[in-house]
């Protein structure tokens, strides 16, 4: 990931949690399901899926570890 990719990432979630998938303000084991229930490449993107953390049209590992490095509560 660049720090291009990083300043998009932050724009669109905020500094403090690019891996809140679904947007509740916790970065917990439900975002890490929503991304693996995504997995895999799809089609008609953009648009960007929620899960495809990264912006790059794919759910795979880059995702999951933004979830990961992003884990617990949000920026208040
Ligand atoms: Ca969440
Ligand atoms: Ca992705």
């Amino acid at each position: 990931m660049t720090t291009n990719d990083l300043a998009i990432l932050q724009s669109k979630f905020g500094p403090c949690c690019p891996g809140n998938v679904n947007n509740d303000g916790l970065v917990d084991v439900n975002d890490l399901l929503a991304v693996i229930a995504a997995w895999g490449p799809y089609t008609a993107c953009p648009p960007f899926i929620p899960a495809d953390l990264d912006l790059n049209c794919m759910v795979d590992v880059n995702d999951l570890l933004i979830v990961i490095a992003s884990w617990g509560p949000c920026c208040p």
